[in-house]
């Protein structure tokens, strides 16, 4: 039973999460964003236990995330734009550095949106890639203009050595489990501007808020 659902499990279900997070009026609901997160980390798992300290430290910040919505102001953590409003209006984030809210939302969202911009940029890779690009070299290339950034040393290397243990194009894209590689690629098509837009519309409050350093 375990097998066949893991069989089931295609990483497109995962964009289409995404796709539920923005509202009509354009703010991003955390649920589903942590959904989408929820299954990229399953997916990430499935890559190998290399990748453990990663996953484990993005499962940790769901879960901060997952216990502000179950907590007594979750309804205030409903979107991204209304737990931003929440805690700088009552003062919950360290913003200079760290103090008494070493786990605001606002801290908390803000690596996991780091996180995303990688994303974005693999997924976009990944989808302009032919057979012969290395997984490898467009995952660390993407890690290189975002989340490096923002990594001391030990981080970025160890991830660079866990970014080498990546299976080929091939075989990765078996593990999404969306199809052939042409229906891969023409996935990413149709997912890539979702994720964009859920990163974008995050981007555009926290510069607008100033709050895109938060330690
Ligand atoms: C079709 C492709 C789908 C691929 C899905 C892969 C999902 C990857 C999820 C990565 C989540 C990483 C969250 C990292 C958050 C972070 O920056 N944390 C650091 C800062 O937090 P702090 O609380 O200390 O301020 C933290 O220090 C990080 C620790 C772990 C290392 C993070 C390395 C991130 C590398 C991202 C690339 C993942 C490679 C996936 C290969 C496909």
């Amino acid at each position: 039973a375990v097998v066949s659902e893991n069989q089931k499990f295609s990483i497109k279900e995962v964009f289409d999460t995404f796709q539920l997070c923005v509202t009509e009026n354009k703010e991003v609901k955390i649920d589903q964003y942590v959904a989408g997160w929820r299954g990229l980390v399953r997916f990430l798992n499935s890559l190998g236990t290399v990748f453990y300290f990663i996953a484990k430290d993005a499962a940790s910040k769901i879960q901060i995330m997952v216990n502000y919505r179950n907590g007594e102001n979750g309804a205030q953590y409903a979107t991204i734009q209304s737990m931003v409003k929440y805690e700088l209006e009552n003062d919950l984030v360290d913003l200079t550095e760290k103090a008494s809210f070493p786990e605001s939302g606002c801290r908390t969202l803000l690596r996991l949106h780091r996180a995303l911009h990688w994303l974005e940029l693999f997924l976009e890779r990944l989808r302009t890639s032919t057979e012969d690009d290395k997984t490898s070299v467009m995952c660390s290339e993407s890690y290189n203009e975002s989340l490096a950034l923002f990594h001391p040393y030990m981080i970025r290397k160890a991830s660079g050595l866990a970014f080498c243990t990546l299976p080929r194009r091939y075989t990765f894209f078996e593990v999404m489990n969306v199809g052939t590689p042409d229906q891969v690629v023409a996935m990413l098509g149709e997912a890539l501007p979702l994720v964009s837009e859920v990163y974008q519309l995050t981007q555009d409050l926290y510069s607008k808020h100033n709050i895109l350093d938060i330690p």
